[in-house]
């Protein structure tokens, strides 16, 4: 081959600049929808514009990088973009904190990102751009906002939510973490506040039942999923309060304990409350009590561990099955907002009750027997909480938990007091955020008209930018007599606009449908195009957003779904969640110190080897410790390459048809690691193993180039061009620069084919077998794959070493397992 004269040294710098120029000069990656190509969509989760990337985003970059120039590779029309989350809180802080405005701040915190992605070699069509924030992105959200609220699905309540002082603002439910702010870690509070809320409960059956879909998804993800949208399958019944027409209706999933109920119980917050206790002796120290509980939040009232607390209401109320007199409490133990707020409390069946019963002197009664292990009274140190056979349950009695659950329902539904019941863990999802910097609700208070949407054609209501931060707590939109001030698009008179932003999570719960059609001025995006597109054939990100982000996302398709905007009902076709990159055994953090720059990695090795090492580091989904002597392999092998690719380039060649040994050694070795990493990359991702194998391959280069002295032209070839090409979606600068010695007109080696395995190629010839004699090793012989027991018997007995051994002995036997080994038998 005629060798194009390569600098000796690999120099990261110079290559990877020159080559992230073509690449941006000449739009490698710009996409096009095109009907005669299988597309390929690949998304990694779009970054909050904090300013500076760190490894966790390098490494999701690279994983998605990866699949996307494998995929391009292989033919397919890939779409991958990348756009900006850019409203947000931070923004809106560092504006009170340094007086920049919010805009201005998010612009050039993603101008850096870029220039940091694109020194990654990412291959984004950087054409498509995605900001939140920006007025072409959020006029769409805008108009979203408003299909849901034609749809029913977004309206304002008075709420009791969660609040948060260090952010000031309230969350919705999946943004609290054990009583704590998700983002500040503040302890969130409880306030009652108008607030807009999405109608997700409407979703809840569907988004359980459409996990069942996601083959492609890891399973415990989904199994998150289940358990925020906890569905329940139970039972809803009255027991009416002695001496008045009131009754208290439960919800209980264990209505086969009935006739062990000891006590009811309600949520203090439950609005009959009130009433049970108004004449009571005790009225300031209920109400004392009352208060208090009220003011813990769901999640520390309902820990396993929190102090069962209560007080007796002083009422009773009638058993509907049995007539018997049932003291009502009131506790923190039952929540007002699930089920029915009223709890029938079965202290031998249930934990919570048990603790309760025992501190607070309620009476006990078993009415669930274990079969295997007969209970009582005396021997129970719990609550027993499974199934079992019924005892003491009048007619039910002898009948197992699940025919009783039924057959008690229908008993309470023919007595016209009870019914099964469905209920959901899941709440509705709190939209409305009292913060500047997001997308404005495109809605005008009217006193006389009410909430009003704001007419399609006035759209966007435009988040002002000019604005003044003074207290640091009130949003500015509050203090803003233009943004405020408006007349009523119903009736004209005077109105004043919704103050209140949406919640990030919206905006990013549709990004990825806008990516497939960015430029659209007039909708979110054209059905065609999305149709073309979706749905994401690749999505890659955090654990983190398990439930929020995915959960909203799926949410949102399901209604554009419904409504006729897309063709799928999930976004999102397979998923898969990066492990941490971890240092020292913990997370990287800043307030750790541990933190490793990727800016410096990459002024010191080049992205190729930050990319290969995170990459070979460990399997994606796994964390990965980082390690700078793995750095050091990674940047040592790249040189490898480097050097391996001139030192083919200078062999002796010449031209024939025939291999020798060594040259189908090589092409076997190659062949293999072409099949390896092609199997490793598609679907299962397993970079890690595909790497190792280019790496044998190039060990096995430096062995060939050492002993061959005039080689095959076509073997120097194929390995050039396929090492180069194997290597190509994990580290694409280099490979970029040694395509162009080895193909000086060719184009870019990431517009290559994806190479096939030729089989033949594969098949080995010879194989070595050990020869034992009466179970002893005493040699190896080289035979062909193709052998006949004859011959290999033949071959075994002209064998010098064998023959040495059998001198002047009998044989008697020989045994050939075929490519394994041969024994022989020798009369003693
Ligand atoms: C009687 C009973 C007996 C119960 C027993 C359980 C075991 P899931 O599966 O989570 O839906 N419960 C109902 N509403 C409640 C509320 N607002 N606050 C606190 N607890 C509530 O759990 C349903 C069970 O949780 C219900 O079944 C009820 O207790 C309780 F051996 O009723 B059970
Ligand atoms: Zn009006």
């Amino acid at each position: 081959m005629e060798g194009n004269k390569m600098e000796e040294k690999y120099i990261p710098r110079e290559i990877e600049r020159k080559w992230q120029k073509y690449w941006h000069d000449t739009k490698s990656f710009k996409v096009e929808i095109d009907e005669n190509k299988p597309k390929y969509y690949v998304l990694e989760m779009f970054p909050y514009p904090s300013g500076n990337l760190h490894m966790g985003h390098v490494r999701n970059y690279s994983i998605g990088d990866v699949i996307a120039r494998f995929k391009k590779m292989q033919g397919f029309n890939v779409l991958h973009p990348m756009g900006y989350d850019a409203f947000g809180m931070p923004a809106e802080n560092a504006a009170i904190q340094n007086g920049i405005a919010p805009s201005k701040w998010t612009y050039s915190n993603i101008k850096n990102m870029i220039r940091q992605q694109t020194e990654l070699g990412l291959s984004y069509d950087w054409d498509i751009d995605v900001l939140t924030c920006k007025e072409d992105y959020y006029k769409h959200t805008q108009k979203l906002f408003e299909v849901f609220y034609k749809r029913g699905l977004a309206y304002k309540k008075e709420a009791k939510v969660n609040w948060c002082n260090g952010c000031h603002t309230v969350l919705a439910n999946e943004q609290v973490e054990n009583g704590k702010c998700w983002r500040c870690k503040s302890i969130v509070e409880k306030k009652n506040l108008s607030q807009w809320f999405f109608k997700i409960t409407d979703y809840a059956e569907r988004l359980l039942k459409d996990l069942d879909l996601l083959e492609g998804w890891p399973e415990r993800v989904k199994s998150m999923q289940r358990n925020w949208i906890g569905k329940s399958e139970g039972t809803e019944f009255n027991f009416n309060v002695e001496g008045s027409n009131d009754s208290i209706r439960v919800y209980t999933t264990r209505v086969d304990t009935v006739y062990g109920v000891s006590y009811l119980v309600m949520a203090p917050e439950h609005p009959l409350v009130k009433k049970l206790i108004q004449d009571s002796d005790n009225l300031d120290e209920l109400n004392k009590f009352i208060y208090t509980v009220k003011n813990i939040n769901d999640i520390e009232r309902t820990a396993e561990d929190a102090p069962k607390l209560g007080m007796f209401t002083g009422k009773f109320a009638i058993h509907p099955l049995t007539g018997e007199r049932i003291p009502i409490w009131i506790a923190n133990y039952v929540l007002f907002e699930y089920g029915t707020g009223a709890v029938m409390a079965v202290p031998s069946s249930d934990q919570r009750d048990w603790e309760f019963a025992k501190k607070y002197n309620l009476p006990f009664k078993i009415v669930i027997q274990n079969d295997e292990k007969s209970l009582s009274l005396e021997n129970m140190t719990q609550a027993y909480v499974d199934d079992g056979i019924l005892v003491n349950s009048e007619e039910f009695s002898g009948m197992n938990s699940k025919e009783a659950r039924e057959a008690i329902t229908n008993k309470l539904e023919k007595m016209n007091i009870g019914n099964k019941k469905i209920n959901y863990r899941l709440r509705d999802w709190l939209i409305s955020r009292q913060r500047y910097w997001g997308c404005p609700i495109p809605i005008i208070c009217c006193k006389d008209c009410g909430n009003v949407p704001v007419p399609e054609k006035d759209l966007p209501v435009k988040l002002p930018e000019d604005v003044d931060f003074i207290s640091g707590t009130l949003s500015p939109l509050e203090t803003n007599k233009e943004f405020l001030n408006c007349k009523c698009p119903k009736c004209g008179k005077d109105a004043l606009r919704e103050t209140d932003t949406m919640d990030t999570f919206i905006d990013s719960s549709w990004y990825f449908l806008r990516y497939t059609d960015s430029k659209n001025e007039n909708i979110p995006f054209e059905k065609e195009k999305s149709d073309y597109w979706m749905q994401v054939d690749q999505y890659i990100g955090g654990i983190e957003h398990a439930i929020l982000h995915l959960l909203y996302s799926r949410f949102f398709m399901k209604v554009l779904y419904d409504e006729g905007l897309v063709r799928d009902s999930e976004p999102f076709k397979n998923l898969l969640c990066q492990g941490m990159v971890l240092k020292d055994g913990g997370k990287m953090s800043k307030s750790v110190g541990n933190v490793v720059s990727p800016e410096e990695i990459v002024s010191k090795y080049g992205a190729d080897t930050a990319r290969l090492f995170i990459l070979f580091a460990a399997p994606p989904e796994k964390d990965l410790e980082w390690s700078d002597k793995g750095v050091e392999g990674a940047y040592r092998f790249l040189k490898r390459v480097w050097i391996i690719v001139d030192r083919f380039i200078n062999l002796k060649t010449e031209s024939r048809e025939e291999l020798n040994e060594n040259e189908k050694a090589l092409r076997r070795r190659l062949h293999r690691s072409i099949a390896k990493v092609t199997s490793d990359l598609n679907g299962k991702f397993s970079f890690n193993t595909a790497i190792s194998s280019i790496m044998e391959l190039v060990n096995d280069m430096y062995h060939f180039s050492e002993t061959e002295s005039i080689v095959s032209e076509s073997v120097v070839n194929e390995c050039l061009r396929n090492l180069i090409i194997l290597l190509a979606p994990f580290v694409p600068h280099i490979t970029e620069e040694l395509w162009q010695h080895i193909h000086q007109n060719e184009s870019s080696v990431h517009s290559a084919l994806w190479p096939e395995v030729d089989n033949s190629a594969l098949i080995e010839n010879e194989v070595e077998m050990p020869v034992q004699i009466n179970g002893r090793l005493r040699a190896t012989i080289k035979v062909n794959i193709n052998d006949t027991k004859e011959e290999i018997i033949k071959k075994c007995q002209e064998s010098e070493d064998v023959k040495k051994c059998l001198t002047d002995k009998k044989i008697l036997k020989f045994i050939v397992v075929p490519k394994r080994i041969i024994n022989i038998v020798i009369a003693k």
